[in-house]
């Protein structure tokens, strides 16, 4: 695209400092998200001090969690990191719903970029898939998609 102005983000987490918000429910996959998101952040230049994990019981308190992260002003960004596993009831759907809206709502209103790694799945191999096997890892992908939103907005 030759002489038209373009802005992104280089994907250097140098001198940037990260929350990440994780729930204990399914904590075997979550670990993995965790673990997905820190590695990515921190072979991308992030100091480990620069990095917080706050644990959290499920999906539906993250947006709460997060929003006050957010709003902190202690973090130019937020991970969130769960995982909701469908079962025989309509819990799924409530939680997952309330989680994402609520994450989205969050990111809007402190104007603070957040990195969606919730995974919402039809079963556990769905979500193993996701959690650093044959699928990738979605926490990686969340923390790089946060890093190079940061760098987008400070150039905005
Ligand atoms: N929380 C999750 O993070 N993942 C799930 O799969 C899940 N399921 O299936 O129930 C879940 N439920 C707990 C919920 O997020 C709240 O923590 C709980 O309802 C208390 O408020």
């Amino acid at each position: 695209m030759l002489h038209i102005k373009t802005i992104e983000g280089q994907l250097d987490a140098k001198g940037l400092k990260f929350a990440i918000v994780a729930t204990r429910f399914n904590d075997f996959i979550v670990d993995r998200l965790i673990g997905g998101a820190c590695d990515y952040l921190q072979r991308h230049g992030c100091d480990r001090e620069n990095l917080t994990i706050v644990r959290i019981p499920g999906a539906f308190e993250m947006p709460l969690v997060a929003k006050k992260l957010a709003h902190s002003g202690e973090y130019d960004g937020i991970i969130a990191l769960g995982a909701v596993i469908r079962g025989a009831t309509p819990h799924f759907d409530f939680v997952s719903n309330e989680a994402s809206k609520g994450l989205a709502q969050a990111c809007l209103e402190s104007g603070v970029p957040l990195g969606f790694g919730l995974l919402t799945t039809d079963n556990i191999e769905q979500a193993i898939e996701r959690a650093g096997s044959k699928a990738g890892n979605k926490g990686a992908e969340a923390a790089a998609a946060v890093l190079e939103t940061v760098r987008v907005m400070e150039q905005l």
